[in-house]
Order: structure tokens, then sequence, then C-alpha cells
């Protein structure tokens, strides 16, 4: 089988970037093709890891010595450099978090907790990962407002006639994401965030499956909230952050509390808070992980994130292409607007067999729900297999998986 993507990125160069895929898995080359759950680092951010650590590791904000600036002035230039990668107008509406999860929980425990209650809506669409959907369960549980669920149609797009329908006057908050984990769908939310806002409503956009493979740019979508994970973008696990407009950030109570994230502290009176985006950093942040995610996002912008872009959506065609010859192979998730995952279940095969099976050839693939129940569960499915691609995987990767598959699943069947 031949390669056949004419784009340019140099992946043989961003290749050497990564140690990790000269490793052998069972005695065979990696084949590494679970991106969506996390991308693998480039030595740029396991030295800035490594230096951090020989050279300047220090709590931030609270020492006045030269470690604790240094350390400091690097979280703080990383807050910058995550303002430009998602094209927000202020670094102080840049509040790190630990990913995306945490990103939604702030979102939900201080803007939720505040803002609704019974008789109000939020809408969530289906195709969520289980982070945008339990949160809001949750809350729903304590402040009785309503969830409601907009529809997808057979190719796993949104039903956009559907949501204009959903979308009313109840409605106070719309959380999507940006992109599927489980189809790869990019739905569009800058038009979602217009039609929520003519509305009065707010919108969260769940960025961790766009961050890594689209550009994104927060002003020209609109988000009110966007929240996405370093270690799905080749940063390290432990650093992710939410974007917030200013305005909505300073009305919002803090939703941790602990050192750092106050002003003053009082038996008596109280205590008073930092301005944003402090008020919502209690304790010691993960300040390793936040400084090599800045080099993680400064490395992306070096190759640059629409020539990523381009070079994944080249290996999705040929992975759809490839795939589509398999017999029996059926694909979950043809909207026209897809980023590089490709879900897939074999007549006859178990997701789970296969995954373990084609796992001895090398190739690491995803099987199981991807944290998208309601997602799966409207399509008869409990699992697929799920193959997610990065900038360093290669057409030739793609041919070696499918050929993979094809002989494990004449071992199954
Ligand atoms: N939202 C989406 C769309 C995701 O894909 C994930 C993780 C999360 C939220 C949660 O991110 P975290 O970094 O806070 O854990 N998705 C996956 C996946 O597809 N396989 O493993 C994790």
């Amino acid at each position: 089988m031949t390669a056949t993507t004419d784009l340019t990125l140099d992946v043989a160069a961003i290749r050497r970037d990564f140690p990790i895929l000269e490793r052998e898995v069972h005695g065979k080359p990696l084949v590494y093709l679970d991106n969506a759950a996390t991308s693998q680092t480039p030595r740029q951010v396991l030295e800035t890891l490594d230096h951090y650590y020989r050279h300047y590791n220090a709590n931030i904000h609270r020492g006045l010595h030269t470690l604790a600036d240094e350390a400091t002035a690097a979280y703080e230039a990383t807050r910058e450099t995550v303002r430009r990668f998602l094209g927000a107008g202020q670094a102080r509406e840049i509040v790190f978090t630990r990913g995306t999860t945490e990103a939604i929980n702030l979102v939900v425990h201080s803007w939720g907790r505040h803002n609704l209650g019974p008789g109000d809506e939020v809408l969530i669409s289906r195709l969520e990962h289980h982070s945008n959907i339990v949160p809001w369960q949750l809350l729903a549980k304590e402040r009785g407002f309503t969830i409601r669920v907009i529809p997808v149609d057979e190719r796993g797009a949104l039903d956009m006639a559907a949501y204009r329908d959903l979308v009313g006057e109840r409605t106070r908050l719309v959380a999507v994401n940006h992109v599927s984990n489980a189809f790869g769908t990019i739905n569009p939310v800058a038009e979602m965030a217009r039609i929520a806002h003519e509305q009065g409503a707010l919108i969260l956009v769940d960025g961790a499956q766009a961050a890594p493979h689209e550009p994104v740019d927060v002003v020209a979508i609109d988000a009110d909230f966007y929240a996405f994970s370093g270690h799905k973008v080749y940063g390290p696990t432990g650093a992710g952050a939410l974007y917030g407009k200013a305005h909505l950030l300073e009305a919002m109570p803090p939703w941790q509390g602990g050192g750092e994230m106050i002003r003053t502290v009082s038996f008596e009176e109280g205590s008073t808070f930092a301005d944003v985006p402090h008020k919502f950093e209690a304790g010691t942040p993960s300040v390793a992980d936040v400084i090599a995610l800045g080099r993680a996002l400064e490395w992306v912008d070096e190759i640059g994130i629409a020539l990523i872009r381009d070079w994944e959506h080249g290996l999705l065609a040929h992975a759809h292409r490839e795939l589509g010859r398999i017999d029996g192979l059926h694909i979950l998730g043809t909207a026209p607007q897809k980023a590089g995952v490709v879900s897939f279940v074999v007549d006859g095969a178990h997701a789970q067999d296969i995954a373990l099976l084609i796992d001895q050839l090398g190739v690491a693939i995803r099987t199981g729900n991807h944290c998208a129940q309601p997602l799966l569960h409207h399509f008869g499915v409990e699992a697929t297999c799920r193959a997610s691609f990065a900038a360093y995987n290669t057409p030739e990767e793609i041919d070696i998986f499918v050929a993979a598959l094809t002989r494990v699943i004449g071992m199954v069947r």
C-alpha cells in the first residue's frame, strides 16, 4: 500500500523530537494511535521539566528569593503563552487547572452553583465526554435545574435544527465539545455561541480534542468559557487551563479555598479574595507541568497548528479509505467536519479482543466507551475501537495498523 498525502509537514523531523516513538512493544516498533487519550511528549518539553527541577524548583508567588522569582516568572509567562494559543484578549482570563475535567468542574461549582436553580436549563450535547455531563448532573441534583440534550444525526453530527429549537429563554448555558473524542465530529461552536447568546445564554466549550488539532480562537468563537488539557497537546499530565471572559470570572465566587487565592484572612471579618485568575488557583499548582505546557504550546506553534491540522486530515482520509476496504467493518462517526479520530466496530469481532491482539503487534488503539456512554448507546453499541492521530503519525503507520487489524480480524472471526 502506498501513502497518499501531498502535505509538506516534515514528519521525520517531528518524529525525532519524540524519544518514546523509538521503543518497541512486544518486539514490534510502536505504532501509537491513542492520541485522543494522551499525546506523547517531545524532548523540548521533557527538557523543560528537567531544567525546572534541576535549576529553579520553588513555590510560586510567595518566596522573596531568586528561585521563587524565576519559577513565578516562568509560570506567569505560560499564562501569556496560553492566552496567545487560545486567542484570548487578556492573560488574566486564563486560569490554570489540572486539565479539562477540573476546568469544567470550576465552571460548574463556581458559576453554576451561583447562577442555576429550578426552572433553568443547561443544554448538553449527546456527543459529550462524561466530564461535561456528570458534573452538571451532580449540580442539577443539588440546584434543581434541568439538563436537556442536543441530539445527533446518524453521522454523529449535531442536529442544529433541534439545537435552535432547544435554546430558549430558560436556557442559561450550553455545554458542548469543540471536537468529539469518540467520533471526531467538529462542532460549529461559533454558530452555537451566536444562537446561545441571542437567547441570553452562555456557552462553555470543551476544547480537549480541539486544542491539539485545530486552530482555536476563543474571541472569534465568542466562547464564554473554553477548557483544554495539556497532556493531549504534547504537554505533561497535570496541567491544563480554563479560559473565561474577564467579566464572568470577576463576578464568579471562588470554588476552592486555600493559600494564594486570598487577599486577607481573618477570624473576625472573614476572608477577602485575590483578583482573577488567582482567585481560582488555590494551593500550590503543578508549577513544573504548567511551565512545560507552555513549552509544548510553543512547540506546536513552531510547527504550525494549521499544518498539523492539514496533515492529520490527510491521515484521517487515508485511514477512512483503507479501513473502508475491510469486510464487515463499520465506521461510526462520518460527519462532514471531522478531526483525526476514527471509531469503528467489526462484525463478529469484539472490540476488546481486537485491541488486545493488535497490541501484541505493537499497535496502540483504544477500545471501550471512550467516556461517552450516552453517544455509544444511541448508536446501539457498548464499545468501539478508536484510532486517533497526532502530528507524528504517518500514512505508513496507518498501513501497518490496517494490516495488523486485518490479521487480527482473521484470527478472531
Ligand atoms: N473532554 C473531552 C472531549 C475529552 O476527550 C476528555 C478526555 C476530557 C474532556 C477529559 O480530559 P482530562 O484531561 O481532564 O481527563 N478524553 C479521553 C479519551 O478520549 N480517552 O481517554 C481520555
